[in-house]
């Protein structure tokens, strides 16, 4: 059984009720009202219908694809130790992704079975110790647990052939202690006699790092048995790059280059706000070096970086082409605030409002910039976890994802409900392909506790045979933006005439293409929106997005939203 909202009592009075409403305010006279009132079955088509002009016809439901092959794009964040294992040792590797391509994009548009994004940002694929691998000792290698370099170029041709771009974690803020830069580094200073200064024509890599002589304070430890400190501002195992030194910077454009040619899209640049802790300006400048370089050798990259801050839209003066929002992630983020509705303020009105100078203070700072936004990563909890499991909840956040300019980012497992909470193990469980076959499935960090990782919902080969699971409704919501290139592309105005405050309602304009998107945030009541066709351009429904069976109609100029749905107007 399914968890819903209300009983079918309640929905059915609520529903004669505004249905009578929204005739009244279309005052479009008589209508088969009392017959739309009544319960229809999930899949009963004629709930999808519209009555324009005193008839009633089908919903002019748009399916045909528009993919516009830009920087605008649906990613798809993957952890590869936990997503699908190749051979059985239980560790997820390059060729499991390979194997599960069909799953994320088949590269048929006119197939919907697969979820419809077209970017994957893997996570750190480089030989490393730890299970996370963003302490890396080689960048320019894949770990052998992952796979090959073969792996990785016979990735980016599959990948190619479904219109998928690959980004790459790229780490620059430090290396792994195991780097050999830093054990030349901390051998030279073992070896420096106490009276003598380091000499970076004896070892360059004294430079590499920033090593201070004597006891420290704040985030330094001990290079080995020598007198020297170093930065490690994420752990001891991560010695902090030194940015600054010219060495370093030919060192990471080689590095780049590497990737680039192998046929890596671009790059999501791994702890940008911590190149110089708390100096914004100067990490704008790294930046600013970094983008250029990477775009002389391929115009066309896409750079993202992590900037988990407060002003992380000014990371964009620098030209990388996003900085991720957190601001619309998490347990209290925007678009979880809005899905609870616990707190009136945060209603479809105050989403617009978000939306709108989201865009307008990026286009402040760049007037390329794209928006990064997510429901999850692999450093939050599950959003599946902090929605108490909650199906309506966990769709409808995907929901209002869907609806976000620029780059959306779907982290694996959300898509399916998959829950994990506290340490970052936990958030890094493995995908759930099956309930019966397990080829492919990992066993996920070591230190995870499962205790802490609660899967409510069922895997991903349950789910895609039942069209009202979470990962068919994640898959609608892609859907709509590959139909509907405004989506992620149009300017955003917020339709002001809609005066019910649960009702996000904006218009977007792409090369002048409109359309309209209404949501009912509202998680228990259906709402009529009158919106007359003339005034605002449009004629009907054209997508919808729906939690429940109940489904959006409209009759003349009233658009009847059931809770957290949401329709796409042209
Ligand atoms: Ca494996
Ligand atoms: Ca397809
Ligand atoms: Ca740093």
């Amino acid at each position: 059984m399914r968890k819903r909202f209300f009983g079918k009592k309640l929905a059915t009075s609520a529903l004669a009720l505004l249905l009578a409403t929204s005739v009244a305010l279309s005052g479009c006279g008589k209508s088969n009202k009392s017959d739309n009132t009544k319960k229809k079955p999930a899949n009963d088509k004629t709930t999808e219908k519209i009555k324009i002009d005193g008839e009633e016809v089908p919903a002019q439901l748009q399916s045909t694809l528009n993919v516009i092959d830009d920087k605008n794009r649906n990613f798809y964040e993957i952890f590869v130790g936990s997503f699908c294992d190749s051979d059985g040792d239980g560790m997820g590797d390059i060729q499991g992704i390979i194997s599960k391509l069909d799953y994320l994009n088949d590269g048929d548009d006119s197939t919907d079975t697969d979820l419809g994004i077209n970017g994957i940002w893997l996570m750190p694929i480089s030989p490393s110790p730890s299970y996370h691998k963003y302490d890396i000792t080689d960048y320019c290698d894949i770990d052998k647990a992952y796979g090959s370099l073969d792996d990785f170029k016979q990735l980016i041709e599959e990948c190619n052939k479904r219109g998928i771009k690959v980004i790459i974690d790229l780490v620059m803020n430090h290396s792994s202690i195991g780097h050999p830069w830093f054990k030349e580094a901390r051998e030279y200073l073992q070896n420096l006699p106490d009276d003598k200064e380091p000499d970076a024509s004896e070892c360059k890599y004294v430079n590499y790092y920033t090593f201070k002589k004597g006891e420290q304070t704040g985030n330094y430890y001990q290079a080995g048995t020598s007198a020297y400190y170093y930065e490690g501002v994420f752990s001891q195992q991560m010695p902090d790059l030194n940015l600054g030194n010219p060495d370093v910077r030919k060192e990471f454009e080689d590095i780049a280059k590497f990737w680039l040619d192998l046929g890596a899209a671009g790059f999501r640049l791994d702890g940008a706000k911590e190149y110089y802790s708390g100096e914004t300006d100067k990490n704008i400048e790294v930046l600013r070096w970094f983008n250029g370089y990477v775009k002389s050798v391929k115009p066309d990259a896409y750079i993202v970086a992590e900037t988990w801050c407060a002003d992380y839209a000014r990371y964009v003066e620098s030209g990388i082409d996003s900085a991720f929002d957190f601001s619309y992630s998490s347990f209290d983020g925007n678009i979880s605030l809005v899905t609870q509705g616990v707190d009136p303020a945060y209603n479809g009105k105050y989403f617009a409002t978000a939306l709108k100078n989201t865009q307008d203070t990026l286009a402040g700072y760049s007037k390329d910039a794209i928006s990064a936004t997510f429901v999850g990563n692999h450093d939050l909890n599950r959003a599946a976890h902090y929605l108490a499991f909650d199906e309506n909840k966990i769709k409808f956040v995907h929901g209002l994802l869907g609806i976000m300019n620029g780059c959306t980012y779907i982290y694996y497992g959300d898509e399916i409900g998959i829950g994990g909470t506290g340490a970052d193990e936990n958030k890094r469980s493995p995908m759930i392909w099956s309930s019966t076959d397990k080829t492919g499935e990992c066993k996920g960090p070591i230190n995870m506790d499962k205790n802490y990782v609660i899967n409510k919902f069922a895997s991903v080969e349950e789910q895609e045979k039942d069209e009202t699971s979470i990962l068919s409704y994640v898959k609608q919501s892609v859907k709509l933006r590959n139909i509907f290139p405004e989506i992620a592309r149009g300017t955003i105005e917020i339709l002001s005439d809609v005066e019910d405050g649960d009702i996000f309602a904006v218009s977007k304009t792409y090369n002048d293409s409109k359309i309209i998107i209404l949501a009912n945030t509202d998680k228990e009541e259906t709402k009529a929106v009158t919106l007359p066709r003339e005034k605002n351009n449009y004629t009907c429904i054209q997508g919808m997005l729906t939690v429940g069976e109940d489904k959006p109609y409209q009759v003349e100029d009233t658009i009847v939203l059931p809770p957290y749905s949401i329709v796409i107007l042209k």
